[in-house]
């Protein structure tokens, strides 16, 4: 796969992901988002992946859709049907992030705005530079917010603080994303990209059949009762129970030494 909007590299099991426009802050084009998609695609199904690390290049994480594109995709006289063009091109990389079998890590590197900042949002661990913004812009143009952020936003920081934040479109800087909940990390700029890596890393080492599991427990929890969410639990720790990774973690416990584990 050799993408024309996306830099990918890999580190050990870490797969790099940079969105590549840098000129238009990396603002989501379709041929972007296709081809975020079919890296999410590939990476979920190639086993020697066990961590996925999106940021963005240059001084911004993503200005979300890019506005000229899909200014230019309108028929004259006719309004944009921005639902379609999110179920054709956006809903494929939110399932992808959130059905991804392995931890996805976001490094917001400088503004997200937009569908640029709920993407980033649908990572599983969110970590920013000092200088990054956070904009739920829709509402500036007029748009509710989308990209999954309706559903994340609230989660993640309450009624209260997210209708304010969505509704006045006012950015949000790094720290009070992180007081909020929204982050959970704040690096200094200079330091993001390594910090970020390293914690990819970490992950990328850890038993990644548990941490998809973890993913899924998460998930469901939102909408299971506690009897529920107990027994799933159950089912999940006795799958996950029967792989490598716990003979090996239970093993190198009673060994005292650290454990491998190589996600199988
Ligand atoms: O149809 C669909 O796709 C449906 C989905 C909709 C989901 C959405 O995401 S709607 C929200 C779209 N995003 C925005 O409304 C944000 C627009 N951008 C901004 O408000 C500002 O650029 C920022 C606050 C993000 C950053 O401001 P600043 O001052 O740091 O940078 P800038 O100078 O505005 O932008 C730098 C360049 O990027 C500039 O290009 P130029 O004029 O120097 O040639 C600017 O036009 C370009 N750019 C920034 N955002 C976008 C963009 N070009 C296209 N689309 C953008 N969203």
């Amino acid at each position: 796969m050799n993408p024309e909007t996306l830099i990918l590299e890999r580190h050990d099991a870490v797969l790099r992901v940079v969105l590549n426009r840098p000129e238009r802050l990396n603002a989501l084009s379709d041929q972007l988002l296709r081809e975020l998609h079919e890296t999410l695609a590939a990476a979920a199904d190639d086993d020697a992946v066990r961590c996925v690390l999106l940021t963005g290049q240059g001084r911004g994480f993503s200005a979300g859709a890019d506005l000229r594109d899909a200014a230019s995709a309108a028929r004259p006289g006719e309004p944009i049907d921005f639902g379609a063009r999110l179920e054709q091109t956006y809903h494929p990389v939110l399932r992808a992030i959130r059905g991804m079998p392995k931890p996805v890590v976001a490094a917001v590197n400088g503004v997200a705005a937009g569908a640029g900042c709920n993407i980033a949002l649908a990572c599983d661990v969110v970590v920013a530079a000092r200088s990054a913004r956070f904009i739920q812009a829709f509402v500036r143009i007029g748009l509710v917010p989308d990209a999954g952020g309706t559903w994340t936003i609230p989660r993640l920081i309450g009624r209260a603080r997210a209708m304010r934040w969505m509704m006045t479109g006012d950015e949000l800087d790094a720290e009070t994303a992180e007081r909020w909940g929204l982050v959970t990390e704040v690096f200094d700029d200079a330091e993001l990209a390594d910090r970020a890596l390293a914690l990819a890393t970490r992950l990328a080492q850890g038993p990644t059949l548990a941490l998809a599991a973890i993913k899924r427990l998460i998930d469901a929890s939102g909408t299971a009762d506690f009897e529920s969410q107990i027994a799933l639990e159950a089912r999940t720790q006795t799958d996950v129970g029967r792989s490598t990774d716990t003979i090996e973690g239970i093993s190198a416990f009673l060994e005292k030494r650290p454990p491998k584990f190589t996600g199988r």
